[in-house]
């Protein structure tokens, strides 16, 4: 009988959950959990790498945890932890930064970006990240991480970090594949089409919360920035209108080009509209079973603590092999 593969992935618990969180990796997290080995955890150990307030932070990643239940991961079919419960993360994590050359993490654009916008709190940890990010998928032996384009480059390094520590001791992580969407890779910002959607932009009328309520979403879709003319097509010099096809595409699970069919000659304010009632009729049962999982804490901590014990176990296995390979005692 063949095995099924294993995927892996996490989101860090700050701002909000967007509907590019949403498009770019829950919901295809959600589609395969059947099929793959399937691991999701709450980055909350990456989230550090910015200055949090500690019980805000607190309430947000048990936020977090309770949407991607409420989004439709099942404790059932996968494990589902907070990182900060199982140790191995980190520990692994300090083994692959004897393996990795400051030179490889400082070039990455995230840390760059990062470093321009918090100059005030450039700290070792977010020119670490992706490093605690390797730690995540190899400890798993993971075949392939479902994200957005925008961790394209980590996932690069996770590979060149696999590859030069097996080189140098002998086969022992499995070396992962970046699994990324073909529609909905990158979400654009509602206000700056040629941005990323970000969870923590300070502008709430440039994302949409996945617990958004239906006349939030729609008023936001209305004031999308689009493009100057009037057609309804995917083109480099129409982003906004693009980025609009693109998630009314990913939300009805159509191709791109049959949307622009199904709008043909309709003007933008229609297109806008429709788009916001089609995420906000997605939407709406997640925030209705989000209400329910964030009221009960007990069950939140039973689905936590037994997802943390099952990617303990799982990570232990390769922790122990690679503490051996890199020559440390054990009795
Ligand atoms: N706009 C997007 N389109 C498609 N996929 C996206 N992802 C994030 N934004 C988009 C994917 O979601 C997963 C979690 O990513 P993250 O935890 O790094 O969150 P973020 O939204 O990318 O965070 P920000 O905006 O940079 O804010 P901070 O730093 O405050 O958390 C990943 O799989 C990502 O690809």
């Amino acid at each position: 009988m063949d095995e099924k593969k294993r995927i892996v992935s996490g989101i860090q618990p700050t701002g909000t959950i967007t509907l590019g969180n949403y498009i770019g990796a829950v919901n295809n997290w959600r589609k395969m959990q059947s099929d793959f080995d399937s691991i999701f955890f709450i980055a909350d150990l990456h989230a550090l790498t910015l200055r949090r307030e500690p019980a805000e932070f607190r309430q947000t990643a048990l936020s977090f945890f309770a949407q991607y239940l409420a989004m439709g991961l099942d404790p059932e079919k996968a494990i589902i932890y907070f990182q900060s419960q199982v140790h191995q993360h980190t520990e692994l994590q300090w083994i692959l930064n004897c393996n990795t050359y400051v030179g490889e993490a400082s070039r990455m654009t995230q840390f760059k970006d990062k470093s321009a916008k918090h100059a005030d709190n450039i700290n070792m940890g977010l020119m670490d990240y992706p490093v605690l990010m390797a730690a995540d998928i190899l400890m798993f032996q993971s075949d392939l991480v479902p994200v957005g384009v925008d961790q394209k480059q980590h996932l690069e390094l996770t590979r060149d970090i696999a590859i030069r520590f097996n080189n140098r001791y002998g086969e022992t992580f499995k070396v992962p594949e970046a699994y990324i969407p073909t529609v909905g890779a990158k979400i654009c910002s509602l206000q700056d089409p040629t941005a990323k959607m970000s969870k923590s932009d300070p502008d709430p009328n440039a994302y949409v919360a996945v617990i958004d309520d239906e006349a939030t979403i729609i008023r936001k879709f209305k004031r999308a920035v689009t493009d100057s003319g009037n057609e309804i097509v995917v083109r480099e010099d129409k982003p906004g209108v693009s980025n609009l096809i693109n998630i009314y595409a990913a939300i009805c699970d159509k191709a791109p080009s049959e949307v622009e069919k199904e709008f043909a000659g309709q003007g933008y304010g229609t297109f806008k509209i429709a788009v916001g009632e089609a995420v906000a009729a997605a939407f709406e049962p997640i925030r209705r079973e989000y209400a329910r999982y964030i009221a009960d804490k007990e069950y939140l901590a039973s689905v936590a603590k037994e997802g943390a014990q099952k990617a303990a176990y799982l990570a232990e296995k390769t922790l122990r092999k690679v503490k051996k390979r890199v020559g440390l005692i054990s009795f």
